[in-house]
């Protein structure tokens, strides 16, 4: 079952802390190439584990470009270990909050150390659209959602939108209230 379905806003498991993984092991590495193809298919430059409902701190990456060759990444427990004072300012999207895009500021680099497939101990420095994403992804992994580093204002219509959204499927569905 290699592509996935993807949890999406207002799914409440987008906001629970994921576990850490104890050993890279091939169930790892199986959920690793499930989420790869996931994110491809999406298509997506970066995929947390509980986007495809795994609570896990697995995360995939692949920032190349659309002309160059695929370039995927592999990230398990990772950990930001620094973060530079200057931010930079990027606009984000989330497959797990559809057609929605604000800019976000965040540290323009920042030091990741994490475990690769083989299990070995990494530590990579990254700027640009890769530190944007790996701050998004690890954002993830603790349950938070970019919205949440907007203003108050947009952070709650961007939820009121998605919540309408829902309502309006469930009702579809045959299974929201009555309608008079
Ligand atoms: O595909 C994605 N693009 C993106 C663009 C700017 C900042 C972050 C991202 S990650 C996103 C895929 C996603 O939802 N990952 O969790
Ligand atoms: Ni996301």
């Amino acid at each position: 079952m290699p592509v996935r379905p993807i949890i999406c806003m207002p799914d409440p498991r987008l906001r629970l802390v994921s576990k850490p993984v104890a050993k890279v092991d091939d169930s790892v590495r199986a959920l690793m190439d499930d989420m790869l193809e996931t994110m491809y298919d999406a298509p997506g430059v970066g995929l947390a584990a509980i986007q495809v409902a795994e609570a896990t701190r697995v995360v995939v990456i692949d920032t190349a470009k659309k002309d160059d060759p695929p370039a995927p990444m592999f990230f398990v427990n990772p950990e930001i270990t620094w973060a530079s004072t200057e931010k930079n300012v990027h606009e984000e999207g989330c497959l797990s909050i559809p057609d929605y895009y604000e800019e976000v500021e965040r540290p323009a680099k920042v030091r990741v150390k994490f475990l690769d497939r083989e299990g070995a101990e990494k530590e990579i420095e990254a700027d640009g659209l890769l530190a944007t994403c790996i701050q998004h992804e690890i954002d993830h992994l603790n349950g938070v959602l970019f919205i949440d580093h907007l203003s108050r204002l947009k952070r709650e219509r961007a939820i009121k939108k998605f919540a309408k959204a829902a309502r309006r499927a469930t009702e579809d569905r045959g299974e929201g209230p009555e309608k008079a």
